[in-house]
């Protein structure tokens, strides 16, 4: 049987754009050529695509990713978008009504790796340009991608599921402005001092500060306005940072626990990774029963969003009255060998080559289903 054509997407506009260069090479450095060919997609800083030939044996650096030394780039920069449209364009018309299983043969991709994070991939734009060509692509849809990128939307759904949580409040630039008075009290009300003052809308730490009082309060706020319109507020917690990967479609699987220590921490923690300013200990020391508590509310947290292929679901567990509260779902985690997810399935018994496979099987299982579905009422 011929091999599976993986076409990978890395690089983008975002603050995490060397982070996916370095995923992707990862990724190439792993999967197993006599079943797979990689086609390269990059999308550089300014946002140009860059297209090359199939891969068919792993490559060693980051450069050849980026096609710097100047070979192998089949498809001009501004054009490399025509490929992913290509199997729409050639039909000659609007394809969701028309195109069951036709785009995806037409691309010659078997499935995509969106190896993206900020504005223009995690949010859930790039996985739309996929479901609009019909491609089977690894991980989070269009709705959890969205989820899971928004802070306000994400703890709503948690919420609607019960899964306990931080207390919250949240409102737009507009309704601050109109009305700072009615929401100071609010928030001295429900929360109180300190707080932790965020942008809705965003995967990394930036516009992110601590308020001790209101002086402080009212400068975080403006601070989280620079990054956003939406403004959330959350309450301090006391606790230790748990982790769990979760990976499937209809019926995800749950790994074991990790627990993140920050470096002023782990001097007594015999820590087998270590990752940069923090130590992961896999698995978390911690008992059976808060383990399976975890694990349960980690898959209930990925079925609320309605996640596919992965998710790492991040906790607190409180220092003093070891209560669970959910923290927050990531639909992109960090994803080389060395980052907690991986980390959490290799610990679990799953390597990282087959964690690679499981992902690609579940993306082609998710297509595949979708196939079925009937997407309007007029016979054709
Ligand atoms: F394709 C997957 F598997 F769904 C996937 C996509 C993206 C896994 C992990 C990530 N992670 C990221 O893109 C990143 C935010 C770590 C930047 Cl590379």
């Amino acid at each position: 049987s011929r091999k599976i054509r993986i076409g990978l997407i890395y690089g983008g506009k975002s603050g995490e754009h060397d982070v996916s260069l370095q995923t992707a090479l990862a990724v190439m450095k792993a999967v197993d050529f006599t079943k797979y060919e990689i086609t390269p997609f990059y999308i550089s800083k300014k946002g140009e695509w860059r297209s090359g030939t199939p891969h068919l044996g792993p490559i060693e650096s980051v450069e050849e990713l980026t096609f710097s030394a100047g070979k192998d780039v089949d498809a001009p920069a501004s054009n490399a978008l025509a490929p992913i449209f290509g199997a729409i364009q050639t039909k000659g018309d609007v394809a969701i009504s028309n195109s069951a299983n036709a785009a995806a043969e037409d691309f010659g991709l078997d499935v995509i790796f969106p190896l993206l994070h900020g504005t223009f991939g995690e949010d859930g734009t790039i996985q739309g340009l996929l479901e609009m060509a019909n491609i089977p692509y690894v991980g989070a849809g269009v709705l959890a991608s969205a989820v899971g990128m928004d802070k306000v939307m994400m703890k709503k759904v948690f919420a609607q599921e019960g899964l306990p949580q931080c207390i919250f409040r949240h409102f737009t630039r507009t309704e601050w402005e109109k009305n700072r008075e009615y929401h100071l009290v609010e928030l001295e009300t429900a929360i109180g001092y300190p707080c932790f003052v965020k942008p809705a809308n965003l995967g990394s730490s930036v516009g992110i500060s601590k308020a001790r009082n209101q002086d402080e309060l009212i400068k975080a706020v403006a601070f989280a306005f620079q990054y956003d319109r939406k403004v959330i507020i959350e309450e301090n917690i006391d606790a230790r940072e748990i982790e769990v990967a979760v990976l499937g479609n209809d019926e995800p699987i749950a790994s074991v626990v990790g627990e993140i220590v920050s470096s002023n921490e782990f001097y007594d923690y015999k820590a087998k990774y270590l990752d940069g300013k923090s130590a992961m200990i896999i698995p978390a020391e911690i008992s059976e029963e808060v383990s399976d508590e975890v694990r349960a509310l980690a898959l209930r947290a990925f079925l609320a969003v309605d996640g596919s292929g992965l998710s790492r679901v991040d906790f607190f567990l409180g220092k003093t009255d070891q209560k669970i509260y959910i923290n927050e779902i990531n639909t992109m985690p960090g994803f080389t060998p060395f980052s907690m997810y991986p980390l959490l399935w290799k610990e679990t018994g799953k390597p990282y080559k087959e964690l690679l496979d499981d992902l690609i099987r579940l993306a082609l299982e998710r297509h595949a289903a979708k196939q079925n579905i009937q997407y309007s009422f007029d016979a054709e």
